[in-house]
Formats: structure tokens, sequence, C-alpha cells
């Protein structure tokens, strides 16, 4: 009798010990970023602090969304556990230093891996994320999109987080907009709040970066060959683009629109909830680096006058009002390069359209601006802790106004 109470007490000691023991591991877990966020000045740093850090994937670490997102992510201080870089299995191997999150092996795709993990960012083509999108959101990873497989579809949702983060809320598969679109529509959708927009006209003047990496280095190629006396090739775009533009981008539809211009039409219809607006969209390359520009000119059902459109703009999140032309500032992609904000100018109403139409030039950083889109959503979507405090009021992300602004530029064309 003695032996048995004798073993039965040793082994209720054993199991408090090791209660106590995981009390004390969990204890240690949650006070880390407790610990730290007690010592932030900042209740927002503060809010973030607390909330669980989360495992990333960046899949096309090394094309340049993939590494602007996680120099984006390094600059909004993202609070990640664990980040997986995953490329080719030409680059597996190589390491990628980093300041926030220490040195980082770049290796192939592996589902095993990428289903292990809280979010994985896809920022490779189509056919990849049709590929794996969908598996790896049924296995419970929030997978944020870059390319356009998704962006249609109807349990789906396409976003621009000042616009509509709440359609994100919850769902495990989430698509990030072409970056012309998403670029005008951070303008547009202030106005068409206040004027409801009927009609648009977009004129596009698309920078190489769009094209990626490849792009780029092909316009710098191109523009080196021009100047040492031989001809610019052209593998990336249909022609040339040195000293040329080229009305031309992505592949031509039965009505003779692009595929660029109509992910406009249909991606801003979407975003927007507005299947009836009328939209126009002739999408052109132009022979700078980076940043899109676009002409703009509307026709809305109530009367809009330039100067209220101006301060609607310069109070919206997002958008930095550059409009003074006579001292010469307007938008150009310049100035926008770098930028988390685009930047809006040459404000005026429309003498096609009277007093319902409005002219407006808009230039955006879309490498960054997508990044930036795709950080924010992360933010907005995944810290479940954190979600309340940065929805404000209509719905609006005030992580984006406090943040948008880039406290980096990134080396133009690195790969
Ligand atoms: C481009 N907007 O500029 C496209 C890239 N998504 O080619």
């Amino acid at each position: 009798m003695a032996r048995i109470v004798f073993v039965a007490a040793i082994t209720v000691l054993l199991l408090l010990q090791c209660y106590v023991m995981a009390f004390h591991v969990r204890l240690h877990k949650l006070s880390k970023p407790l610990h730290r966020a007690a010592h932030s000045h900042n209740r927002r740093e503060a809010v973030l602090m607390a909330s669980r850090a989360v495992s990333v994937g960046i899949v096309g670490a090394t094309g340049a969304v993939g590494e602007e997102i996680l120099a984006v992510m390094q600059d909004r201080n993202f609070p990640a556990s664990t980040v997986r870089l995953f490329a080719s299995e030409k680059s597996a191997g190589r390491i990628v230093s980093t300041a926030k999150y220490g040195e980082l092996t770049l290796e192939a795709f592996s589902f095993e891996v990428a289903s292990s993990l809280d979010v994985v960012l896809l920022a490779v083509g189509g056919d990849f994320s049709l590929e794996w999108g969908e598996r790896l959101s049924a296995a419970g990873v929030l997978v944020i999109d870059n390319s356009s497989a998704f962006r249609m579809r109807d349990d789906v949702p396409l976003v621009v987080p000042e616009i509509n983060i709440l359609a994100a809320k919850g769902k495990k598969l989430v698509a990030n907009p072409n970056c012309t679109t998403a670029i005008a529509l951070m303008a547009l959708w202030p106005i068409h709040q206040k004027y409801k927009i009927k009609k648009a006209i977009i004129s596009t003047y698309q920078a190489a970066s769009g094209a990626g990496a490849p792009g780029m280095q092909e316009l710098m190629d191109g523009m080196t060959s021009i100047v040492n006396g031989q001809p610019a090739v052209n593998s990336v775009f249909a022609h040339p683009l040195p000293y040329n533009l080229i009305p031309h981008i992505d592949v031509f539809q039965q009505n003779m629109y692009t595929k660029e211009e109509m992910k406009v039409t249909w991606e801003s219809r979407k975003i927007m909830s507005s299947p009836d607006m009328k939209i126009s969209v002739t999408a052109v390359r132009i022979p700078t680096l980076r940043a899109h520009s676009e002409a703009i000119t509307l026709e809305c059902e109530e009367k809009v006058s330039a100067q209220d459109v101006r301060e609607l703009l310069r109070l919206s999140p997002g958008v930095d009002v550059v409009d003074d032309p006579l001292n010469k500032k307007y938008p150009m992609p310049i100035n926008a390069t770098g930028k988390y904000n685009i930047e809006v100018g040459r404000i005026r109403e429309n003498d096609v359209f009277g007093e319902y139409g409005l002219d407006l030039f808009v230039c955006g950083d879309q490498v960054n601006n997508c990044c930036h889109t795709v950080c924010t959503m992360l933010l907005c979507s995944i810290l479940p802790r954190t979600i309340t405090y940065l929805l404000a009021a209509e719905g609006r992300c005030t992580e984006c106004s406090h943040h948008r602004r880039a406290t980096h530029v990134k080396k133009v064309g690195s790969s």
C-alpha cells in the first residue's frame, strides 16, 4: 500500500512539475513581445508588437515585386517571426542579408514548407498562382496573390486597403489589383464617393518596371547600346523602348483593347462596387524606369469643382496633391519614385463634360504602391488584435496614412 501511495505521489509531483515548466515556457514566449511593447513609445507600435508575430513566405523573392515586398516589410517594421524566401532552383541556396530578419536563404518552392506558414505572398506569374494559390489557402495559409489569376473571381476579394480592406476580413485568398488600377483608384475613389463617377477615360504612361526587373534591364541596356551607336534590341517589349513609346501592354482582346486596358476597367468596377461605370483605357509603355503616370478624364453625376476636389484629395489617405502648375509643380514619375503615396495634380474642370467633368494627372511608383498594398493587407488581415485598432471610421486603414511615405528608395534595376 505504502508503495502504491509513494508511486502515486511521485507521479503527481512529476505532472505538477511538467505543468509548471509548460507555464513558464508559455509565459516566456508571451512576455517577449509584451516586454518589447512596453518599451515602445507609440501605442500603435505596442499593439503591433503584442500581436502574434506571423511566419511569412514570399514566392518570387528575387523578382522586382518580391524584393520590394521584403524591403517594404522591413521599412514598415512588419513583425514576422520567420521569413522564408522562395525562388527558382537556380537561385536556391543564395543568402539574402536583411537588416530586420537577418540572413535569409533563398529556397526552391516547397508546398510542405509554404503550407506550414501563416501567410504566403505570391509575387509570381498567374500559372503558378493558379496551381498553388488555392491549395495553400485550403491548407489554412493566408495567400495574398499579386497575379491576375483570381482577381475577377467572385469569391476572392480584390483589395485596395484604402477602399475595401474589410472585404479581406476572414478570407484566406486575397488578390492584389493591377498596379495601374490601384494608382488610378487612389485618386478616383474619394471623387467617386462625393461626385459619383459615370465615365472615366484613362490614358496611361507606364514605366518599364511594370514588366519587372527584366523590363528595366532591357530599357537600360537599350539606352546604353544606342549611346554606343548600336541598335537597341528587344525581347521583353514588343518593340525597342528607348526613344520610343509602345501603345501595347499585354495581349490584344477581341474588342481590340489590350488585356492591361481591360484589367483596369474590370478591376476598377469590382473594387469600387460599380459594375456599370463606363471606363475606357489606352495603356502605353514609355521609356521611364519606374512609376506609372495616368491622364484621367471623368464625367460625374454631380457638378464638380476643381478646387473642392483638390481639398478632398488633400484629405485622402495615400494621396499627395501636387498641383501648382504655374510654379511648375505637378506629378512626375521622377518625384513619385520611391514613395508609397501617389501624386495627383493638373486638377481642372473639363471642357468636354462642362460642370460635370474633371481632368487630372496621377503618378505612382507602382512597385512600391503594390508592395505597400500587400503589406497593408498583411497587417490588416492577419493580426486579429490589431485589426480593430487599424480600422478607423469608414473602414479606412489608419496604418496607411501613417506609413505611406517610403523612407527608402530602392536601387533602381536591382534584381
Ligand atoms: C505593367 N501594369 O505595367 C503592368 C504590370 N502589372 O506591365
